[in-house]
């Protein structure tokens, strides 16, 4: 399976401010040099509709929305990782294997689950899709298919709030008539070149030559074209790279060295980064405090264990204990951010994972 969040960044958006349903909704990253300079990040599908889309001037998102209600908003990079983190743990809980593609997609293995039975496999996605839904309030589009390739082909198909399937049987049918610019990759440049070799779907293309292709696209391109318009991709699904820091950094409400008013904060990124450590079945030998000042210099003080560590509260506790010292060393400093950084990281290997079992 593929599933992808619609509208992601604007639809968490639309969670913190319901009373933007139904209007336009265009994320912006600003660049700061004029009031409107910058681009749009993405935007729901009501301003889709006016052809509003990621990548165009904020200034031009204006003007295709003159007229309507339009709400612009800066992007909050911050919640967005939270409401990620928190759906990537449901999404993983479906998964023999797991592998997350950035902020808002990932693939899940659930042949084992399923028995092998593709009838099967199709049950677990709406069930999916409901508890996003009904934990936090965002639709994501599936898609199920016999690899890779084909299941993300499929998860942007019925966009938003999609479920598409294609079965093992259905594949050569569904491939026939599919435009090359839905197959992953394909871009404008690709698509141009292809179509003047006469090709528009992955059926046209799959009745291309391998030679003709790679001598078109170059080896890696080529042989890729040649597979996906197949159908064919064998690539495993897996979790990325292990990772050698986990952290976590969250802006206060306001500025501070009120440690009461910091440490509601901070307690919940180090529970933040404290679960992605457990996730990744890891422990981590340091623990660091990174701050923000008002006038956005950054410090930062860490503090190494005697033995690695997956405990949370020892974390939340090393944490507050790192940020009561800096404050006490830096008797004039205001904090704007704070973070939590784990460093140090190790494969717990076969260690039971008692805090979880507990819970
Ligand atoms: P996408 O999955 O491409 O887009 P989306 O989730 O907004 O919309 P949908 O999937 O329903 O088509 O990207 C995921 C997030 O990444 C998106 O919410 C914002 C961000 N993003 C950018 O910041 N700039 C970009 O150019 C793109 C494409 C995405
Ligand atoms: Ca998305």
């Amino acid at each position: 399976m593929h599933a992808d969040l619609d509208y992601f960044y604007a639809q968490c958006e639309e969670n913190v401010n319901p009373t933007i349903r139904g209007k336009p909704v265009v994320v912006c990253v600003y660049s700061e040099r004029t009031e409107d300079s910058g681009v749009v990040s993405t935007c729901n599908y009501i301003a889709r509709r006016s052809g509003v889309k990621a990548g165009i001037p904020i200034v031009r998102a204006r003007k295709l929305l003159a007229g309507t209600e339009a709400i612009f908003l800066r992007i909050n990079k911050e919640l967005y990782e939270q409401v990620s983190d928190r759906i990537m743990t449901i999404l993983r809980k479906y998964a023999d294997a797991f592998e997350r593609v950035g902020i808002d997609e990932a693939y899940l293995d659930v042949s084992r689950r399923a028995n092998g039975d593709f009838n099967q496999a199709v049950r677990i996605a709406p069930q999916i899709k409901r508890e996003i839904v009904r934990c936090e309030h965002i639709t994501c589009s599936i898609g199920v298919g016999p690899n890779k390739l084909l299941a993300k082909i499929a998860s942007d198909e019925n966009k938003p709030d999609g479920l598409t399937i294609v079965k093992p049987e259905d594949v050569n049918t569904y491939l026939a008539k599919l435009p090359v610019s839905r197959i992953p990759g394909v871009g404008k440049k690709v698509e141009e070149r292809l179509s003047r070799l006469r090709v528009s779907t992955a059926g046209e293309l799959s009745r291309l030559d391998s030679t003709v292709l790679i001598r078109t696209f170059g080896k890696s391109l080529g042989n890729y074209l040649y597979q996906a318009a197949r159908g064919e991709d064998d690539e495993p699904v897996q979790e990325g790279e292990k990772p050698n820091q986990f952290s976590r950094i969250g802006t206060l409400k306001s500025n501070t060295r009120e440690i009461a008013q910091i440490i509601p904060l901070l307690d919940n990124l180090a529970n933040s980064v404290a679960i992605r450590l457990v996730e990744h079945n890891m422990a981590c030998k340091s623990i660091c405090i990174i701050a923000i000042t008002d006038s956005l210099k950054i410090h930062s003080r860490s503090r190494t264990l005697e033995s690695p560590t997956f405990d949370e509260n020892n974390i939340k506790q090393s944490s507050r204990e790192l940020l009561e010292r800096f404050l006490q060393s830096m008797p004039d400093v205001v904090i704007r951010r704070i973070g939590v950084k784990l460093t140090g990281l190790s494969s717990r290997g076969g260690q039971i994972d008692l805090s979880r079992f507990l819970r």
